[in-house]
């Protein structure tokens, strides 16, 4: 497996930048798609900008797409890139169709000319699920979207399923659960409550506005998630695989544990059902069943809920001192 090539669309995400970290372990030779931006956000990848190599790209030019395949000939294309937060699907609903379903698009054509050979991962989600038919979700369960993201990534899961079936492409969706971890974006709302509870422990602010406490979600730890989507693309034959640790927590239950953590007693800083941050369709309840992962991948995820959300606590707070050069524990 020495020297392979994978390309990440997304490698400033998330998601991109622990498969990064992964795929560099394992000896690939790792080309970062990055879109063009007025000033460099590599915040989450400035670690390895000298192991990896980094072009421009964009999922809604095909062009691009075909000239970055033809140059760096890759065994792997890992398709991270989405606008992919559900809030602004509302906001840029066309925006969200073009990026995060036509994308998906624009990439597997980019593969069927460049090089058909090519083996392709779409970065599905349990959004697909919404309102959900049945509990616990399978890779069977019939989607009910609930917001134009959801929607979007429904057409970018038909689609590389009808490119496998059409032109007989190596591409498989994963579809993954909301997945964390220190390098989450600050908006989502595992990293929402870590940070202000870090802030609120250390005396940086005072309260934390929320929107619905009550939805649940099945959260697992974003290293465990990167390493099943390489998993899938080294399997003898493409498929899709929901990946979930089969446990669920509330918002609520998120608020209580990281500010336990800290010492501090949620109730007194939270505030709930804050407008802005309540959604115009909620998803109420997600619980993914990851057998199939766990009996064809050999995939389990290694951390708890509870380490997780601590462990983003303490970076947060570690990253908080270091800005506000602060000396001493919170
Ligand atoms: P993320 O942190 O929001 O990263 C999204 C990435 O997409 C960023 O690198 C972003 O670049 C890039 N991007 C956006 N528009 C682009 C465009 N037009 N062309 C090229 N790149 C573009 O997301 P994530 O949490 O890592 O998630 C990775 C993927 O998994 C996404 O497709 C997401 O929808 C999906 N997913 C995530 C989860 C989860 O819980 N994290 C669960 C299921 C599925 P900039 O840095 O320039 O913005
Ligand atoms: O919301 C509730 C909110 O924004 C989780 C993306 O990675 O995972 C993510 O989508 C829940 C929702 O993630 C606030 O209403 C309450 O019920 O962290 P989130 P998400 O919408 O589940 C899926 C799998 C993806 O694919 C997406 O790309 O938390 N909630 N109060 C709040 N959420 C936010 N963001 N902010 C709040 O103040």
């Amino acid at each position: 497996m020495a020297h392979q090539t994978a390309i990440i669309s997304g490698v400033t995400g998330q998601d991109g930048s622990h498969l990064a970290d992964f795929l560099l372990e394992k000896g690939y030779n790792v080309i970062g798609l990055v879109r063009r931006t007025s000033t460099v956000n590599f915040e989450r990848i400035a670690h390895i900008q000298d192991k990896i190599t980094i072009v421009q790209a964009d999922l809604l030019d095909e062009v691009s797409l075909i000239d970055v395949l033809r140059e760096y000939r890759p065994r792997e294309v890992y398709n991270l890139a989405a606008q992919s937060f559900v809030p602004t699907s509302w906001k840029q609903p066309v925006l969200t169709g073009e990026v995060t379903a036509l994308g998906v698009t624009r990439m597997l054509d980019a593969i069927r000319i460049a090089d058909p050979a090519i083996r392709f991962y779409q970065a599905s989600s349990s959004e697909m699920f919404g309102k959900v038919r049945e509990v616990p979700q399978t890779e069977k369960t019939p989607f009910y979207p609930r917001s134009p993201y959801g929607v979007a990534k429904v057409y970018g899961h038909w689609i590389t399923i009808n490119y496998r079936e059409s032109y007989n492409l190596f591409a498989c969706s994963g579809i993954l659960f909301n997945h964390e971890g220190p390098r989450r974006g600050l908006e989502f709302v595992t990293r929402k409550v870590a940070h202000s509870a870090a802030k609120i422990a250390l005396g940086l602010a005072k309260e934390l506005r929320l929107g619905n406490l009550e939805a649940k979600r099945d959260w697992g730890y974003a290293p465990d998630y990167v390493r099943a989507q390489w998993l899938m693309l080294q399997q003898d034959q493409p498929d899709d695989y929901v990946i979930a640790t089969g446990k669920e927590h509330s918002v609520r239950d998120l608020c209580r544990i990281a500010f336990e953590s800290v010492d501090l007693d949620y109730t007194r800083y939270v505030i709930e059902n804050n407008p802005q941050d309540l959604r115009p369709a909620e998803v109420d309840h997600l619980l993914g069943d990851a057998s199939k992962a766990r009996a064809k991948l050999g995939w389990e995820p290694s951390v708890t809920f509870e380490q997780m959300i601590q462990l983003m606590v303490e970076a947060d707070l570690a990253a908080l001192k270091k800005t506000y050069n602060l000396i001493g524990d919170a």
